[in-house]
């Protein structure tokens, strides 16, 4: 849970609307003396619904509007007409949201479609008119139902993590690579950039039958956060997981430096990334000899602070069970 432009969970207070009342009418014409009853119905009351909206990233919207009331059915009339249905409201949420009763915290359901529409709260049904009650006892009944009323709820609206590490580099990084190694997913891998365009999700087998969630994030590139390359539907991705794992591949020009612009990308985009648990991958370790490496190591303990790190190489399986060990600590620090 996290406070500020990055809100992924949120309170809302909700009523449906009152069914409006069945009227109570007698039929009036001239030269008919005696008219039978015909008072209609009340209206239903609006519902409120929520639906989900793929072009929603966050719950930032709801930061500030936080009552949602449905409309009140119209009462019924005479001539058995009906009254209309109370107006229905609609929340928005983006795919992945978690509808709870911020009560009991039990789950009311879960949104994971583009438009997908369900009620959360019923408006209360109209009641009915007069007409409805007439008997061979009684050919004029003064009765009629009032309507239902409708409901209050609190509810909150959560957004789903996408995982628990998140992987964080430049295209061509290895990152997909590095997902199918460690998991049983097989995304696409290829040489060239952008060959990611979607997150994958892989489960972690841990020692001893513990696991997490790893997703295979669309490459950023410098510029990301004005949207270049993938621009911001890699970034909005990223901060949907618990920790981030960066990916920087040992034959780049400037480690460092590579890594700097990631983590200006992040900051630009949403400070709060930052504030985020990350470890630094080496990948494709395998082009490197000892030597090389040790070099390396003096450059990085200096520029990379006290941000950990270590090298791997997804191809030749090297320091893949020491990066899960370090994984699983920053995870359960
Ligand atoms: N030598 C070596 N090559 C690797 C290693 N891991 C990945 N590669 C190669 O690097 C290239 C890019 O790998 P991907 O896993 O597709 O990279 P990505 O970061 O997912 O790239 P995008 O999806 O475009 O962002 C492929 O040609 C891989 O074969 C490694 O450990 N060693
Ligand atoms: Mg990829």
């Amino acid at each position: 849970m996290t406070e500020g432009n990055f809100v992924d969970y949120v309170k809302v207070n909700l009523a449906s609307g009152n069914g409006g009342k069945g009227s109570v009418h007698l039929h009036r014409e001239k030269y008919i003396t005696k008219g039978g009853p015909d008072g209609g119905d009340g209206g239903r009351g609006g519902h409120v619904i929520v639906k989900g909206n793929k072009n929603l990233w966050t719950l930032v919207h709801y930061k500030f509007k936080k009552h949602f009331k449905a409309g009140h059915g119209e009462h019924g009339s005479k001539n058995r007409s009906t009254g209309a249905d109370g107006a229905d409201v609609y929340l928005e949420v983006p795919l992945g949201t978690v509808i709870r009763d911020t009560e009991t915290n039990e789950v009311i359901f879960e949104i994971t479609e583009d438009q997908e529409e369900k009620i959360v709260l019923a408006g209360g049904k109209g009641g009915r008119g007069n007409w409805h009650f007439k008997s061979p006892t009684n050919q004029t009944p003064r009765y009629a139902q009032p309507g239902i009323p409708g409901e209050e709820l609190q509810v909150t609206l959560e957004l789903k993590v996408l995982a628990d590490v998140g992987l964080v580099g430049f295209p061509n990084a290895g990152k997909s690579t590095l997902l199918s190694v460690m998991t049983s997913a097989k995304p696409k891998i290829a040489d060239y950039e952008f060959t990611t365009l979607k997150p994958n999700l892989g489960i972690v087998e841990y020692r001893d039958f513990r696991s997490f969630v790893m997703a295979d994030i669309p490459g950023i590139i410098e510029g990301a956060a004005e949207g270049k390359g993938l621009g911001h539907y890699s970034l909005r991705h990223i901060e949907r997981n618990a920790t981030l794992l960066f990916l920087i591949p040992a034959d780049s020009n400037d480690i460092s430096k590579e890594y700097e612009i990631l983590l200006d990308e992040l900051r630009r985009y949403n400070p709060e990334l930052l504030d985020k648990e990350r470890l630094v991958a080496i990948s494709k370790s395998d082009m490197l000899d000892e030597e090389l490496q040790a070099e390396m190591k003096v450059e990085l303990d200096k520029d990379l602070e006290n941000v950990p790190y270590l090298f791997i190489s997804s191809v030749a399986q090297q320091g893949i069970q020491e990066l899960k060990d370090q994984l699983w600590e920053l995870l359960n620090e």
